[in-house]
Protein backbone atom coordinates (compact mmCIF):
# COMPACT_ATOMS: atom_id res chain seq x y z
CA UNK A 1 0.00 0.00 0.00
CA UNK A 2 1.53 3.34 -1.04
CA UNK A 3 0.45 6.27 1.60
CA UNK A 4 -0.71 9.27 0.53
CA UNK A 5 1.64 12.20 1.19
CA UNK A 6 0.29 16.10 1.58
CA UNK A 7 1.25 18.00 -1.29
CA UNK A 8 0.96 21.58 0.03
CA UNK A 9 4.00 20.70 2.37
CA UNK A 10 5.77 19.34 -0.96
CA UNK A 11 4.73 22.62 -2.83
CA UNK A 12 5.72 25.10 0.22
CA UNK A 13 8.73 23.57 1.01
CA UNK A 14 10.12 23.21 -2.75
CA UNK A 15 8.92 27.04 -3.06
CA UNK A 16 10.87 28.01 0.25
CA UNK A 17 13.97 26.25 -1.44
CA UNK A 18 14.18 29.10 -3.86
CA UNK A 19 12.25 27.04 -7.06
CA UNK A 20 10.21 30.09 -8.75
CA UNK A 21 7.77 27.37 -9.76
CA UNK A 22 6.59 23.53 -8.34
CA UNK A 23 4.14 21.23 -9.76
CA UNK A 24 3.21 17.90 -8.98
CA UNK A 25 1.39 15.00 -11.14
CA UNK A 26 0.90 10.79 -11.52
CA UNK A 27 4.05 9.67 -12.38
CA UNK A 28 3.07 8.11 -15.62
CA UNK A 29 4.20 7.49 -19.19
CA UNK A 30 5.18 10.84 -20.97
CA UNK A 31 2.43 11.87 -22.82
CA UNK A 32 4.36 13.03 -25.87
CA UNK A 33 6.79 9.96 -25.77
CA UNK A 34 5.90 8.94 -29.48
CA UNK A 35 7.24 11.90 -30.68
CA UNK A 36 11.12 10.43 -29.45
CA UNK A 37 11.24 7.53 -32.11
CA UNK A 38 10.55 8.96 -35.15
CA UNK A 39 12.99 12.02 -34.60
CA UNK A 40 15.52 9.63 -33.10
CA UNK A 41 14.96 7.47 -36.64
CA UNK A 42 15.46 10.85 -38.86
CA UNK A 43 18.71 11.39 -36.44
CA UNK A 44 17.71 14.55 -35.03
CA UNK A 45 19.73 13.59 -31.56
CA UNK A 46 22.87 14.97 -33.74
CA UNK A 47 25.89 13.05 -31.83
CA UNK A 48 24.44 12.40 -28.74
CA UNK A 49 23.58 8.46 -29.07
CA UNK A 50 23.06 8.10 -25.26
CA UNK A 51 19.84 10.26 -26.06
CA UNK A 52 18.68 6.66 -28.36
CA UNK A 53 19.98 4.22 -25.96
CA UNK A 54 17.23 3.44 -23.89
CA UNK A 55 14.00 5.21 -25.29
CA UNK A 56 11.44 2.96 -23.45
CA UNK A 57 13.40 3.97 -20.13
CA UNK A 58 13.27 7.76 -21.56
CA UNK A 59 9.39 7.36 -21.83
CA UNK A 60 8.35 5.53 -18.61
CA UNK A 61 9.47 6.96 -15.70
CA UNK A 62 8.44 3.59 -13.72
CA UNK A 63 11.86 1.94 -15.48
CA UNK A 64 13.63 4.65 -13.92
CA UNK A 65 12.09 4.22 -10.28
CA UNK A 66 10.52 1.08 -9.78
CA UNK A 67 7.29 1.71 -7.89
CA UNK A 68 7.10 5.10 -8.80
CA UNK A 69 3.89 6.64 -8.30
CA UNK A 70 4.35 10.78 -8.18
CA UNK A 71 6.80 13.45 -9.62
CA UNK A 72 7.48 16.71 -8.52
CA UNK A 73 8.39 19.10 -11.36
CA UNK A 74 10.09 22.19 -10.21
CA UNK A 75 10.96 25.12 -12.42
CA UNK A 76 14.18 28.00 -11.97
CA UNK A 77 14.05 31.26 -14.18
CA UNK A 78 17.36 32.50 -15.51
CA UNK A 79 18.63 35.13 -17.38
CA UNK A 80 15.71 37.37 -17.53
CA UNK A 81 18.33 40.55 -17.56
CA UNK A 82 18.46 42.66 -20.64
CA UNK A 83 22.34 42.25 -21.23
CA UNK A 84 23.61 45.57 -22.16
CA UNK A 85 23.88 46.95 -25.84
CA UNK A 86 27.33 47.83 -25.52
CA UNK A 87 28.72 44.16 -25.07
CA UNK A 88 25.90 41.84 -25.86
CA UNK A 89 26.06 43.63 -29.89
CA UNK A 90 29.92 44.33 -29.72
CA UNK A 91 30.90 41.40 -32.83
CA UNK A 92 34.22 41.47 -31.14
CA UNK A 93 32.66 40.27 -28.52
CA UNK A 94 30.78 36.27 -28.24
CA UNK A 95 27.52 36.04 -26.60
CA UNK A 96 27.08 33.37 -24.05
CA UNK A 97 23.54 31.70 -23.76
CA UNK A 98 21.91 32.68 -20.43
CA UNK A 99 21.66 29.31 -19.25
CA UNK A 100 25.75 29.43 -18.60
CA UNK A 101 25.94 32.75 -17.04
CA UNK A 102 25.78 31.13 -13.27
CA UNK A 103 27.21 27.94 -12.84
CA UNK A 104 26.42 24.81 -13.58
CA UNK A 105 22.87 24.62 -13.21
CA UNK A 106 22.90 21.02 -12.23
CA UNK A 107 24.51 22.14 -9.29
CA UNK A 108 22.08 24.78 -8.49
CA UNK A 109 18.97 22.20 -8.82
CA UNK A 110 19.77 18.90 -7.78
CA UNK A 111 21.39 19.50 -4.31
CA UNK A 112 17.76 21.38 -3.77
CA UNK A 113 15.99 18.48 -5.14
CA UNK A 114 17.88 16.14 -2.89
CA UNK A 115 17.09 18.27 0.26
CA UNK A 116 13.12 18.30 -1.05
CA UNK A 117 13.46 14.63 -0.64
CA UNK A 118 14.77 14.12 2.81
CA UNK A 119 11.94 16.55 3.70
CA UNK A 120 9.05 14.03 2.05
CA UNK A 121 10.92 11.35 3.83
CA UNK A 122 11.23 12.73 6.82
CA UNK A 123 7.89 14.15 6.41
CA UNK A 124 6.48 10.81 5.66
CA UNK A 125 7.89 8.74 8.58
CA UNK A 126 8.89 5.77 6.55
CA UNK A 127 11.65 5.07 3.93
CA UNK A 128 10.90 6.79 0.53
CA UNK A 129 12.34 5.62 -2.38
CA UNK A 130 12.78 9.05 -4.85
CA UNK A 131 15.15 9.61 -7.82
CA UNK A 132 15.93 13.29 -8.72
CA UNK A 133 16.19 14.62 -12.26
CA UNK A 134 18.08 17.11 -14.01
CA UNK A 135 18.88 16.95 -17.48
CA UNK A 136 20.99 14.01 -17.02
CA UNK A 137 18.58 11.00 -15.97
CA UNK A 138 16.61 9.30 -18.60
CA UNK A 139 13.38 11.50 -18.21
CA UNK A 140 11.60 13.74 -20.81
CA UNK A 141 11.62 16.30 -18.68
CA UNK A 142 9.22 18.91 -20.38
CA UNK A 143 6.75 16.37 -21.16
CA UNK A 144 6.07 15.82 -17.19
CA UNK A 145 6.51 19.43 -16.45
CA UNK A 146 3.42 20.38 -18.51
CA UNK A 147 1.50 17.91 -16.85
CA UNK A 148 2.51 18.84 -13.62
CA UNK A 149 1.12 22.30 -14.47
CA UNK A 150 4.22 24.22 -15.02
CA UNK A 151 3.42 25.53 -18.80
CA UNK A 152 2.65 24.50 -21.87
CA UNK A 153 5.42 22.79 -24.69
CA UNK A 154 5.52 25.66 -27.27
CA UNK A 155 6.63 25.40 -30.94
CA UNK A 156 10.13 25.62 -29.93
CA UNK A 157 9.67 22.37 -27.80
CA UNK A 158 10.36 24.48 -24.67
CA UNK A 159 8.54 24.74 -21.98
CA UNK A 160 6.98 27.62 -21.39
CA UNK A 161 5.61 29.18 -18.08
CA UNK A 162 3.42 32.32 -19.00
CA UNK A 163 4.66 34.01 -15.61
CA UNK A 164 8.29 33.57 -16.34
CA UNK A 165 8.10 32.71 -20.57
CA UNK A 166 10.68 30.05 -21.63
CA UNK A 167 13.62 30.87 -20.12
CA UNK A 168 13.35 28.06 -17.15
CA UNK A 169 15.26 25.41 -16.04
CA UNK A 170 13.80 22.30 -14.98
CA UNK A 171 14.25 19.62 -12.54
CA UNK A 172 12.04 16.29 -11.39
CA UNK A 173 12.22 14.08 -8.34
CA UNK A 174 10.37 11.22 -8.60
CA UNK A 175 8.47 9.47 -5.79
CA UNK A 176 7.29 6.33 -4.66
CA UNK A 177 3.90 7.44 -3.01
CA UNK A 178 0.66 8.92 -3.92
CA UNK A 179 0.29 12.57 -3.37
CA UNK A 180 -3.06 13.91 -1.92
CA UNK A 181 -3.48 16.61 -4.62
CA UNK A 182 -2.11 17.14 -8.43
CA UNK A 183 -1.81 19.72 -10.40
CA UNK A 184 -3.75 20.16 -13.67
CA UNK A 185 -2.06 21.29 -17.04
CA UNK A 186 -2.27 24.56 -18.42
CA UNK A 187 -3.75 25.08 -21.70
CA UNK A 188 -1.59 25.13 -24.65
CA UNK A 189 -0.82 29.12 -25.16
CA UNK A 190 2.02 29.47 -27.92
CA UNK A 191 1.48 32.09 -30.33
CA UNK A 192 0.01 31.79 -33.19
CA UNK A 193 3.13 32.54 -35.31
CA UNK A 194 5.94 30.71 -35.63
CA UNK A 195 8.51 33.17 -34.10
CA UNK A 196 10.66 30.82 -32.37
CA UNK A 197 11.54 29.32 -35.72
CA UNK A 198 11.37 32.39 -37.67
CA UNK A 199 14.55 33.54 -35.27
CA UNK A 200 16.30 30.25 -35.50
CA UNK A 201 19.53 31.37 -37.38
CA UNK A 202 19.78 28.13 -39.04
CA UNK A 203 16.28 26.56 -39.42
CA UNK A 204 16.76 23.89 -36.74
CA UNK A 205 12.73 24.43 -35.56
CA UNK A 206 12.10 22.14 -38.69
CA UNK A 207 8.28 21.58 -37.82
CA UNK A 208 6.25 22.35 -34.21
CA UNK A 209 7.53 20.79 -31.56
CA UNK A 210 10.33 19.11 -33.36
CA UNK A 211 14.06 20.54 -33.39
CA UNK A 212 16.93 18.76 -35.57
CA UNK A 213 19.91 19.06 -33.21
CA UNK A 214 21.95 19.17 -36.12
CA UNK A 215 21.83 22.19 -36.91
CA UNK A 216 21.18 23.98 -33.24
CA UNK A 217 23.79 26.38 -32.79
CA UNK A 218 23.47 24.47 -28.80
CA UNK A 219 24.86 21.43 -30.00
CA UNK A 220 27.08 22.76 -32.87
CA UNK A 221 28.95 24.70 -30.52
CA UNK A 222 28.64 23.13 -27.02
CA UNK A 223 28.16 19.11 -27.49
CA UNK A 224 29.84 18.92 -30.99
CA UNK A 225 33.51 18.25 -31.15
CA UNK A 226 33.85 18.70 -34.43
CA UNK A 227 34.04 20.65 -37.30
CA UNK A 228 31.17 23.55 -37.16
CA UNK A 229 29.67 22.86 -40.83
CA UNK A 230 30.85 25.30 -43.40
CA UNK A 231 27.07 25.73 -44.49
CA UNK A 232 26.15 26.82 -40.84
CA UNK A 233 29.25 29.51 -39.63
CA UNK A 234 28.30 32.34 -41.40
CA UNK A 235 24.81 31.67 -39.27
CA UNK A 236 26.61 31.45 -36.09
CA UNK A 237 26.48 35.00 -35.81
CA UNK A 238 29.04 35.54 -32.64
CA UNK A 239 26.98 32.93 -30.75
CA UNK A 240 30.28 30.78 -29.14
CA UNK A 241 28.23 29.10 -26.48
CA UNK A 242 24.61 28.14 -26.70
CA UNK A 243 22.07 30.51 -28.35
CA UNK A 244 18.44 32.03 -27.21
CA UNK A 245 17.41 32.74 -30.40
CA UNK A 246 14.14 30.99 -29.96
CA UNK A 247 13.37 31.74 -26.71
CA UNK A 248 13.89 35.86 -26.75
CA UNK A 249 11.73 35.68 -29.82
CA UNK A 250 8.85 34.33 -28.00
CA UNK A 251 6.38 36.64 -26.95
CA UNK A 252 6.06 34.97 -23.53
CA UNK A 253 7.64 37.14 -20.73
CA UNK A 254 11.22 37.00 -21.39
CA UNK A 255 13.82 39.92 -20.67
CA UNK A 256 11.16 41.76 -18.54
CA UNK A 257 11.45 42.73 -14.71
CA UNK A 258 9.58 40.22 -13.68
CA UNK A 259 7.80 40.52 -9.77
CA UNK A 260 10.32 37.94 -7.92
CA UNK A 261 13.51 39.34 -10.29
CA UNK A 262 12.79 42.61 -8.44
CA UNK A 263 13.20 40.92 -5.12
CA UNK A 264 17.14 40.37 -6.14
CA UNK A 265 17.42 44.33 -6.08
CA UNK A 266 15.70 44.82 -2.71
CA UNK A 267 18.31 41.89 -1.26
CA UNK A 268 21.55 43.01 -3.05
CA UNK A 269 21.85 40.01 -5.34
CA UNK A 270 25.47 40.35 -6.75
CA UNK A 271 25.92 37.62 -9.05
CA UNK A 272 28.15 35.00 -9.39
CA UNK A 273 31.63 34.92 -9.09
CA UNK A 274 32.94 31.77 -11.05
CA UNK A 275 35.97 31.44 -8.83
CA UNK A 276 33.72 30.75 -5.55
CA UNK A 277 31.68 28.04 -8.01
CA UNK A 278 28.97 29.21 -5.82
CA UNK A 279 26.19 25.81 -5.51
CA UNK A 280 24.73 26.86 -2.74
CA UNK A 281 24.32 30.90 -2.62
CA UNK A 282 22.23 31.19 0.51
CA UNK A 283 25.28 29.37 2.51
CA UNK A 284 26.72 32.03 5.01
CA UNK A 285 23.49 33.19 5.62
CA UNK A 286 23.03 32.73 9.27
CA UNK A 287 19.52 32.40 9.91
CA UNK A 288 17.53 29.61 7.58
CA UNK A 289 16.94 31.97 4.28
CA UNK A 290 13.43 33.79 3.59
CA UNK A 291 12.02 32.15 0.67
CA UNK A 292 12.69 35.88 -1.08
CA UNK A 293 16.17 35.42 -0.08
CA UNK A 294 16.62 31.73 -1.27
CA UNK A 295 14.86 32.96 -4.81
CA UNK A 296 16.83 36.14 -4.49
CA UNK A 297 19.49 33.84 -4.43
CA UNK A 298 19.43 31.90 -7.17
CA UNK A 299 18.24 34.41 -9.79
CA UNK A 300 21.45 36.46 -8.88
CA UNK A 301 23.87 34.05 -10.17
CA UNK A 302 22.48 34.17 -13.10
CA UNK A 303 23.49 38.09 -13.64
CA UNK A 304 25.09 39.12 -16.80
CA UNK A 305 28.69 39.67 -16.53
CA UNK A 306 31.11 40.75 -19.47
CA UNK A 307 33.99 38.20 -19.02
CA UNK A 308 31.14 35.44 -19.19
CA UNK A 309 28.38 36.29 -20.62
CA UNK A 310 30.19 38.36 -23.57
CA UNK A 311 33.41 37.73 -23.49
CA UNK A 312 35.78 39.48 -26.20
CA UNK A 313 36.93 37.17 -28.95
CA UNK A 314 40.19 38.18 -28.81
CA UNK A 315 41.20 37.15 -25.47
CA UNK A 316 39.26 34.00 -26.24
CA UNK A 317 41.79 32.81 -28.70
CA UNK A 318 45.04 33.76 -26.94
CA UNK A 319 43.95 31.22 -23.92
CA UNK A 320 46.30 28.55 -23.80
CA UNK A 321 45.31 25.24 -21.58
CA UNK A 322 46.22 26.55 -18.85
CA UNK A 323 44.64 29.82 -18.94
CA UNK A 324 41.48 28.64 -20.51
CA UNK A 325 40.92 26.22 -16.97
CA UNK A 326 41.83 29.34 -14.59
CA UNK A 327 38.85 31.38 -16.73
CA UNK A 328 36.28 29.07 -17.04
CA UNK A 329 36.42 26.70 -13.74
CA UNK A 330 33.21 26.21 -12.18
CA UNK A 331 31.50 27.57 -15.20
CA UNK A 332 29.95 25.09 -18.03
CA UNK A 333 31.85 26.89 -20.70
CA UNK A 334 34.16 24.10 -19.57
CA UNK A 335 32.80 21.65 -21.08
CA UNK A 336 33.49 22.57 -25.02
CA UNK A 337 37.15 22.50 -23.77
CA UNK A 338 39.89 24.75 -24.98
CA UNK A 339 39.97 23.79 -28.69
CA UNK A 340 35.89 23.70 -28.70
CA UNK A 341 35.50 27.37 -27.57
CA UNK A 342 38.50 28.67 -29.69
CA UNK A 343 36.81 27.35 -32.58
CA UNK A 344 33.80 28.81 -31.79
CA UNK A 345 35.39 32.19 -31.30
CA UNK A 346 37.51 31.87 -34.24
CA UNK A 347 33.93 31.59 -36.36
CA UNK A 348 32.37 34.19 -34.35
CA UNK A 349 35.83 36.65 -35.17
CA UNK A 350 35.11 36.05 -38.86
CA UNK A 351 31.51 36.62 -39.03
CA UNK A 352 32.23 39.99 -37.45
CA UNK A 353 33.55 41.55 -40.88
CA UNK A 354 36.18 43.77 -38.93
CA UNK A 355 39.64 43.85 -39.58
CA UNK A 356 40.09 44.35 -36.02
CA UNK A 357 39.69 40.39 -35.74
CA UNK A 358 42.87 39.93 -37.82
CA UNK A 359 45.10 39.65 -35.56
CA UNK A 360 43.63 37.22 -33.61
CA UNK A 361 42.94 35.03 -36.07
CA UNK A 362 46.51 35.25 -37.58
CA UNK A 363 48.14 33.65 -34.29
CA UNK A 364 45.01 31.10 -33.98
CA UNK A 365 45.23 30.01 -37.69
CA UNK A 366 48.96 28.66 -36.40
CA UNK A 367 47.54 27.19 -33.05
CA UNK A 368 48.58 23.56 -32.30
CA UNK A 369 45.07 22.76 -32.59
CA UNK A 370 44.23 21.62 -35.63
CA UNK A 371 40.13 22.54 -35.09
CA UNK A 372 41.49 25.65 -34.01
CA UNK A 373 43.59 26.42 -36.70
CA UNK A 374 40.90 25.39 -39.77
CA UNK A 375 38.51 27.38 -37.89
CA UNK A 376 40.54 30.66 -37.95
CA UNK A 377 41.82 29.96 -41.61
CA UNK A 378 38.23 29.79 -42.87
CA UNK A 379 37.49 32.96 -40.43
CA UNK A 380 40.50 35.18 -42.65
CA UNK A 381 39.37 34.00 -45.71
CA UNK A 382 35.53 35.20 -44.75
CA UNK A 383 37.22 38.54 -43.39
CA UNK A 384 39.04 38.96 -46.81
CA UNK A 385 35.80 39.09 -48.84
CA UNK A 386 33.96 41.03 -46.03
CA UNK A 387 33.57 44.78 -45.27
CA UNK A 388 36.48 45.92 -43.62
CA UNK A 389 36.27 48.37 -40.65
C1 LIG B 1 19.26 16.66 -25.55
C2 LIG B 1 18.90 18.04 -25.06
C3 LIG B 1 19.21 19.12 -25.87
C4 LIG B 1 19.65 18.97 -27.31
C5 LIG B 1 18.39 18.60 -28.16
C6 LIG B 1 17.20 19.51 -27.87
C7 LIG B 1 15.84 18.89 -28.11
N1 LIG B 1 14.87 19.72 -28.46
O1 LIG B 1 15.66 17.69 -27.97
C8 LIG B 1 20.29 20.34 -27.61
C9 LIG B 1 21.79 20.28 -27.29
C10 LIG B 1 20.13 20.85 -29.04
C11 LIG B 1 19.59 21.20 -26.58
C12 LIG B 1 19.39 22.56 -26.71
C13 LIG B 1 18.78 23.33 -25.75
N2 LIG B 1 18.44 22.97 -24.50
CO1 LIG B 1 18.40 21.10 -23.91
N3 LIG B 1 18.09 19.37 -23.27
C14 LIG B 1 18.27 18.20 -23.80
C15 LIG B 1 17.77 17.09 -22.87
C16 LIG B 1 18.97 16.50 -22.13
C17 LIG B 1 16.96 15.98 -23.53
C18 LIG B 1 15.88 16.49 -24.51
C19 LIG B 1 15.14 15.36 -25.17
O2 LIG B 1 14.78 14.39 -24.54
N4 LIG B 1 14.91 15.48 -26.48
C20 LIG B 1 14.09 14.53 -27.24
C21 LIG B 1 12.89 15.27 -27.79
C22 LIG B 1 12.01 14.32 -28.63
O3 LIG B 1 12.15 15.67 -26.67
P1 LIG B 1 11.80 17.19 -26.34
O4 LIG B 1 12.80 18.09 -26.96
O5 LIG B 1 11.57 17.31 -24.87
O6 LIG B 1 10.47 17.35 -27.18
C23 LIG B 1 9.21 17.21 -26.61
C24 LIG B 1 8.24 18.11 -27.34
O7 LIG B 1 8.67 18.27 -28.64
C25 LIG B 1 6.94 17.36 -27.16
N5 LIG B 1 6.10 17.24 -28.32
C26 LIG B 1 6.27 16.50 -29.39
N6 LIG B 1 5.24 16.63 -30.21
C27 LIG B 1 4.36 17.46 -29.63
C28 LIG B 1 3.14 17.93 -30.05
C29 LIG B 1 2.43 18.80 -29.21
C30 LIG B 1 1.11 19.33 -29.67
C31 LIG B 1 2.98 19.20 -27.96
C32 LIG B 1 2.24 20.12 -27.06
C33 LIG B 1 4.24 18.72 -27.56
C34 LIG B 1 4.91 17.85 -28.41
O8 LIG B 1 7.23 16.05 -26.78
C35 LIG B 1 8.63 15.83 -26.84
C36 LIG B 1 8.95 14.79 -25.80
O9 LIG B 1 8.59 15.25 -24.50
C37 LIG B 1 16.84 17.93 -21.91
C38 LIG B 1 16.73 17.41 -20.48
C39 LIG B 1 15.79 16.22 -20.42
N7 LIG B 1 16.27 15.12 -19.87
O10 LIG B 1 14.67 16.32 -20.87
C40 LIG B 1 17.46 19.35 -21.97
C41 LIG B 1 16.51 20.53 -21.91
C42 LIG B 1 15.35 20.24 -22.83
N8 LIG B 1 17.30 21.61 -22.48
C43 LIG B 1 17.09 22.77 -21.96
C44 LIG B 1 17.63 23.99 -22.43
C45 LIG B 1 17.57 25.18 -21.50
C46 LIG B 1 18.18 24.07 -23.73
C47 LIG B 1 18.54 25.32 -24.52
C48 LIG B 1 17.61 26.51 -24.30
C49 LIG B 1 20.01 25.71 -24.20
C50 LIG B 1 20.56 26.89 -24.95
N9 LIG B 1 20.17 28.13 -24.63
O11 LIG B 1 21.41 26.76 -25.79
C51 LIG B 1 18.44 24.79 -25.98
C52 LIG B 1 17.00 24.88 -26.52
C53 LIG B 1 16.79 24.21 -27.86
C54 LIG B 1 15.32 23.78 -28.07
N10 LIG B 1 14.51 24.66 -28.64
O12 LIG B 1 14.96 22.66 -27.72
C55 LIG B 1 16.06 22.68 -20.83
C56 LIG B 1 14.73 23.21 -21.36
C57 LIG B 1 13.88 23.89 -20.30
C58 LIG B 1 12.56 24.34 -20.87
N11 LIG B 1 12.05 25.44 -20.32
O13 LIG B 1 12.02 23.73 -21.77
C59 LIG B 1 16.08 21.13 -20.51
C60 LIG B 1 14.75 20.55 -20.04
C61 LIG B 1 17.18 20.93 -19.45
C62 LIG B 1 16.72 21.34 -18.05
N12 LIG B 1 16.78 20.41 -17.11
O14 LIG B 1 16.32 22.44 -17.79
N13 LIG B 1 19.12 20.44 -25.54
Amino acid sequence: MHQLTNSGKIRRQALALGFDLVGLAPARRAEHADALIPWLEQGCHAGMGWLARDPETRAEPARLLAGARSIVCVGLAYGAELPPAKYWDDPLRGRVARFAWGPDYHDLLAPRLEELARYIGRDLGRPLAWKAGVDSAPLLERDHAARAGLGFIGKSAMLIAPRFGPLLLLGELLLDVELDDYDQPQPQACCAENRCAAACPTGALFAPYRLDARRCLSWLTIENKGDIPADVRTRLGHWIFGCDECQTSCPWPVLQPQASFALEAEHGGRGFQPSENNPNPTAGLEAPPTREQAVAALHAVFRFQPEISAPRLDELLALDERAFRERFTGTPLLRTKRRGLLRNAAVALGNSGLAAARPALERAATDADELVRTHAAWALQRLGKGPAD
